[in-house]
C-alpha cells in the first residue's frame, strides 16, 4: 500500500476524534492505515515567518502531522484575501461579494509554494499525495516545478461555478492549467464537473474527451465523489443516551415542536433567507404561534473578513425582527446562537428537531442534511427541508426541495413538513438513510483513493 500525503489549508489536532468533523476521520484512517504525512497550515500568524519557513512535525499513530506558520502578510492574502474574499464569493456565485487584488493572488501563489517547499523533500517515489479544496489549486503545478512526478489528487469541496463567472477572474486560465496538474480532480456533482469541463472547452480550447483531458503534455482525470457523513457513527451518537444539552433543550421546548438549522455563519448558507420565512410563516398560519421554536445553530468563522461581520449582524436583526413581532413573554419563535456544539450532542438535536431546516443558497455538499437524516428516530423520523442549491440535494431525494430564494415556497415546504403524517415521513426517511449508510465517508474516500491509485476513476452521475 502506498503511503498517503494529505494537504490541507488547515490541519486537525493528532488524536482529536470527538471535535473533529466526518471529513478529518475518515482521511486520518487512511492516513493511519498506509503510514503517511497530513500538511497544512496551523493557524498560527508569526512575523518573520517567511524568512525560513519552520515546519513543526507531530507524530501519533503512523501518521506525520506537519503544520507551517505563515506571516500576517502571507495569511491576510492568501487566506482572507485571495482563498475566502475572491474564490469563494465567486464560485458561490455572488461575484457582488467578490474582490480581486493582485496582491492577494500573489499572497495565494506565495504560501502554494512554501507548501511545495516544505512538501517536496519529505516526499518518497511511491507516494500518493492528496490536496483538499480551493485554498491549494496550485500545489500540484508547484510541486512539478519541483521535479515531483507523483500521483497527485484534488478534490474540491465547494462548487466549480458556471464558466462565464470563472472568467471573472483574472488570469482564469493560469488557475484552470493549474489543475491540469493534477492526476485526478474530483468533484462534489455533475454538473460541477461538467461547469470544469465547458469552461475548458468555450475558454481554452481544450478537447475533453469524457472525464479525461489531454493537454500541455498532461493527461488528467476528472471524476464525481459526492462526500458524506461517518453515518454509522452518527446513528451511534443519536441513539446514545442524551446528553445534559439536549436534555435542556428538549425541557425548554415545553412540548413545540423544533426547526432545527445548523451552518457555518457564512452568507451562502441562506439563513437570513430562512428567518424571513419563518416570519412569513407565522404570518400567514396564526395557529402556529407558540407552536414551534426554530433553533439556529451558526458559529462565527471568517471573522476578520467585513462581509463575515455583516452577516452576523443581518442574522441577529432578521431574528430580532420576528422575534420582536411574533414573540411572547413566555416564547421567542427564533432562538439564535453562534456556540459550538459537540458532534455527539448535534445528532441529539437533530433528532428532536421534527424539521431540519437546511437552505444554502448555494453549496458544495452540505453535511448538515446528511447528519440530519442520519440521526433520526426511525420510528417517528423528522423532516428535512433541503435547498434544491445543495450538492446533497442529488442524493437526498426524500426531502422537500425548496428553493431557498422563494420565501413563500419555504413557507409552503415548512408547513407540509409541521403536518406530514408519520407514515409519509417513514417513507421519505427510510430511502435516504439506506442511501446514506451505503454511500458513507468511508465509500467516499476509498473511491477516491482507488481512482488515483488505479487509473480508475468512479465517474457517478449522481
Ligand atoms: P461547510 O461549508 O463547513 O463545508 P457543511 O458540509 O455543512 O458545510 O459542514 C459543516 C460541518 O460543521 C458539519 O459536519 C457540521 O456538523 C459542523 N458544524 C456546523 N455547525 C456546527 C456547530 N454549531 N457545532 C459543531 N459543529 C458544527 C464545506 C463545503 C460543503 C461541503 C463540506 C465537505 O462548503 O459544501 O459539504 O465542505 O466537503
Amino acid at each position: 500500500m502506498p503511503r498517503l500525503i494529505a494537504v490541507s489549508n488547515r490541519v486537525p489536532k493528532p488524536g482529536d476524534r470527538y471535535t473533529s468533523g466526518g471529513l478529518s476521520v475518515a482521511v486520518r484512517d487512511a492516513l493511519e492505515k498506509s503510514g503517511g504525512v497530513w500538511l497544512g497550515w496551523s493557524g498560527a500568524v508569526r512575523e518573520g515567518a517567511d524568512v525560513e519557513p519552520t515546519a513543526e512535525t507531530t507524530r501519533w499513530r503512523n501518521v506525520d502531522y506537519v503544520t507551517v506558520d505563515l506571516t500576517p502578510r502571507d495569511a491576510e492574502e492568501y487566506y482572507n484575501g485571495f482563498a475566502n474574499r475572491a474564490l469563494w464569493p465567486l464560485f458561490h456565485h455572488r461575484p457582488g461579494l467578490t474582490e480581486f487584488a493582485r496582491r492577494d493572488m500573489a499572497g495565494y501563489n506565495r504560501v502554494n509554494q512554501i507548501f511545495a517547499r516544505i512538501l517536496a523533500p519529505m516526499l518518497r517515489p511511491d507516494d500518493i499525495i492528496w490536496v483538499h479544496d480551493y485554498h491549494l489549486i496550485p500545489l500540484a503545478s508547484d510541486l512539478r516545478a519541483r521535479g515531483v512526478k507523483n500521483r497527485i489528487g484534488f478534490f474540491l469541496h465547494i462548487p466549480w461555478p458556471a464558466p462565464e463567472l470563472f472568467a471573472i477572474l483574472p488570469n482564469h486560465s493560469r488557475l484552470a492549467v493549474n489543475l491540469i496538474n493534477y492526476d485526478l480532480v474530483g468533484f462534489q456533482t455533475k454538473p460541477f464537473m461538467d461547469n470544469f469541463i465547458a469552461y475548458l472547452k468555450e475558454e481554452m480550447n481544450i478537447n475533453v474527451e469524457g472525464c479525461m483531458i489531454d493537454a500541455f503534455g498532461r493527461s488528467c482525470r476528472l471524476g464525481v465523489f459526492p462526500i458524506s457523513i461517518d453515518t454509522k457513527e452518527f446513528i451511534h451518537f443519536a441513539e446514545a443516551p442524551k446528553s445534559s444539552i439536549a436534555r435542556r433543550l428538549e425541557a425548554s421546548l415545553q412540548g413545540r415542536a423544533l426547526a432545527l438549522s445548523v451552518d457555518r455563519l457564512d452568507y451562502s448558507k441562506g439563513i437570513p433567507q430562512r428567518i424571513e420565512a419563518i416570519g412569513r410563516f407565522l404570518e400567514l398560519y396564526p395557529q402556529y404561534h407558540n407552536r414551534f421554536t426554530a433553533l439556529q445553530i451558526a458559529p462565527t468563522t471568517r471573522e476578520a473578513i467585513p462581509e463575515y461581520a455583516e452577516i452576523n449582524r443581518e442574522v441577529a436583526e432578521a431574528a430580532g425582527r420576528v422575534n420582536g413581532k411574533f414573540g411572547d413573554i413566555d416564547w421567542a419563535p427564533v432562538r439564535y446562537i453562534n456556540k459550538s456544539i459537540g458532534r455527539a450532542t448535534l445528532a441529539h438535536l437533530y433528532r428532536a428537531a421534527r424539521v431540519g431546516v437546511v437552505t444554502p443558497l448555494r453549496d458544495g455538499m452540505n453535511l448538515v442534511s446528511k447528519e440530519y437524516v442520519a440521526s433520526q428516530d426511525p420510528r417517528d423520523p423528522g423532516v428535512l427541508v433541503l435547498s434544491r442549491f445543495a450538492g446533497s440535494a442529488r442524493e437526498l431525494r426524500g426531502a422537500l426541495q425548496v428553493n431557498p430564494y422563494d420565501i413563500d415556497g419555504v413557507v409552503h415546504a415548512l408547513r407540509t413538513a409541521f403536518e406530514m403524517p408519520r407514515e409519509e415521513r417513514i417513507a421519505r426517511f427510510e430511502p435516504m438513510l439506506q442511501h446514506l449508510r451505503a454511500f458513507d465517508v468511508h465509500k467516499w474516500r476509498q473511491d477516491f483513493i482507488e481512482a488515483l491509485t488505479q487509473d480508475n476513476v468512479l465517474a457517478m452521475s449522481a
